[in-house]
């Protein structure tokens, strides 16, 4: 589903919000999903302690946030924005497409938490389809 720009408007403004507390926000959603879908832990194996409080986590989620941050920049064309990223992943560390709907999900559950005020149901629908389609362009590279 594409984004309207009512769509594009909300993601910005919510992060917008969010960027000053990125690190935390991603540090506490890869700590989530790790604990709550442990089959996404086989790909960080080689970082050893995966618990939430890990300082290789904490700052893995800084940098997920932070091309997350890009993205939004670059949300009139997320395919070109993320295409290294989907490449990197495709073919170099080979993660099933279907852990970017995961990780998209606790990144939704922690900004809601983060901004309970913030996160009107119209929002909601409209983070919803960002991360889908940050998703998607992600999966772009797989063929
Ligand atoms: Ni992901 C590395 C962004 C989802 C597994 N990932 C990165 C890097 C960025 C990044 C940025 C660092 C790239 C570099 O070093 O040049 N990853 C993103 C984004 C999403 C995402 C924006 C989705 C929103 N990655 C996932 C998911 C998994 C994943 C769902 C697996 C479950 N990513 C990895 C792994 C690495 C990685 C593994 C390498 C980590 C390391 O340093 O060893």
């Amino acid at each position: 589903m594409s984004l309207s720009d009512k769509d594009k408007a909300a993601v910005k403004a919510l992060w917008a919000k969010a960027e000053g507390k990125s690190s935390e926000i991603g540090a506490e959603a890869l700590g989530r999903m790790l604990v709550s879908y442990p089959q996404t832990k086989t790909y960080f194996s080689h970082w050893g302690d995966l618990r939430p409080q890990s300082a290789k986590v904490k700052k893995h989620g800084a940098t997920v946030m932070a091309a997350l941050g890009k993205a939004v920049k670059g949300i009139d064309d997320l395919t070109g924005t993320l295409s290294a990223l989907s490449e990197l992943h495709a073919f170099k560390l080979r993660v099933d497409p279907a852990n970017f709907k995961i990780l998209g999900h606790n990144i939704i559950l922690v900004l809601a938490m983060f901004f309970p005020a913030d996160f009107t149901p119209d929002v909601h629908v409209s983070v919803e389809k960002f991360l889908q389609n940050v998703a998607w362009a992600l999966s772009e590279k797989y063929r």
